[in-house]
């Protein structure tokens, strides 16, 4: 009989790694995670990691030969500023490693009867405002307003999105009698800040590197403007709402891609937050074009009622907790 397992993908990745150290915390999962890069070797140890590109085929043959696997949290893919430089290589990876991952579930889910519970982080990206104005007249758009992303990644989002439901409810046209589908969860997360790791890649990264600059005593220009908001959310939310997502009875989801948020924040207000723990912050603005237009087009916060009724979203940090109870403290012994 083959052993059920939990896989990863993009496990080296800032939320990857946060989501093995929290899944092999939970003694009966088999965590299998996978990248191209190792895992650091404290969590190595953890888990099975199989270093590896998604996008070759046969990884997957030989995982599903031994694994039987429960749940998928596709975490891999090139962020927004990354893909921007290589949109070639975003789509490959951001739309070629997702569609390989859902064919899988897909077959698993058909093979054994059961669906396969996949689980994809969808992001803000996939919102596209327009303009300014919309942006500031349309603070919390919800789930399926303002889909008009302007970036390489938030497209290759949104058709993720896309995919992941025409897998789970219109795969090969299949009718409700037949073999289960895949059962296809997202959220779109905001800017998600760790203590633990740097973000790179991304645009929302202005926030987490200002507070790793000023713990460092280092100083730092933001690439954004001082008014610029888009939301954020501290790392150990951003697992919680993955795992609690993953738990949640089907029946009570009413929608397949759900908004998540926790706090948002103006880079001038972020930075305050920065300058309550590190006095001394050197933070400067020198925006870059490009970047500045990416965040223009991010909605300021995001309507999560949706999440909050249906499975119990509900972030453990807002703004000033997840700086004084999980952020400073824990940045502060990492640069001690
Ligand atoms: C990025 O900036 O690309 C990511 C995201 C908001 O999805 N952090």
């Amino acid at each position: 009989m083959r052993r059920k397992a939990i896989l990863i993908t993009g496990a080296a990745g800032e939320v990857g790694q946060a989501l093995v150290e929290r899944l092999a915390e939970q003694n009966n999962n088999h965590v299998i995670s996978m990248d191209i890069r190792p895992l650091p070797p404290e969590l190595d140890a953890k888990v099975q990691h199989i270093v590896g590109d998604i996008l070759d085929q046969s990884l997957f043959d030989r995982l599903v030969s031994e694994y039987d696997i429960t749940h998928i949290y596709h975490l891999a893919a090139l962020l927004s500023t990354r893909a921007e430089y290589s949109p070639m290589l975003a789509h490959n990876v951001n739309v070629g490693g997702t569609m390989r991952l859902l064919q899988l579930a897909a077959e698993q889910s058909e093979w054994k009867s059961e669906p396969v519970i996949f689980i994809f982080p969808s992001s803000v990206a996939a919102f596209g405002m327009g303009s300014l104005e919309n942006k500031a007249e349309n603070p919390r758009p919800q789930e399926w307003e303002w889909n008009k992303p302007i970036t390489m990644y938030g497209c290759n989002k949104l058709y993720g999105e896309t995919l992941g439901i025409y897998y789970s409810n219109n795969y090969k046209q299949l009718s409700e009698n037949e073999p289960a589908m895949l059962d296809f969860r997202c959220v779109r997360f905001p800017g998600l800040i760790s203590a633990f790791t740097v973000p790179s890649g991304g645009t929302s990264d202005y926030g987490p590197e200002m507070l790793h600059a000023a713990a460092q005593g280092k100083p730092y220009a933001s690439f954004v403007r001082e008014d610029a908001a888009i939301s954020f959310m501290a790392m150990p939310d951003a697992v919680t709402s993955l795992i609690q997502l993953a738990a949640a009875p089907r029946e009570n989801l009413s929608h397949q891609i759900y908004n998540i948020t926790a706090f948002s924040l103006s880079a001038e207000e972020f930075a305050a937050h920065v300058k309550k723990h590190f006095p001394d912050a050197d933070i400067t603005y020198s925006p870059d074009i490009s970047r500045q237009r990416i965040i223009d087009s991010w909605p300021i916060d995001m309507n999560d009622d949706a999440a909050r009724r249906d499975w119990g979203w509900k972030p453990a940090y807002d703004a000033e907790h997840a700086f004084s109870d999980y952020l400073v403290p824990n940045i502060r012994k990492r640069y001690e």
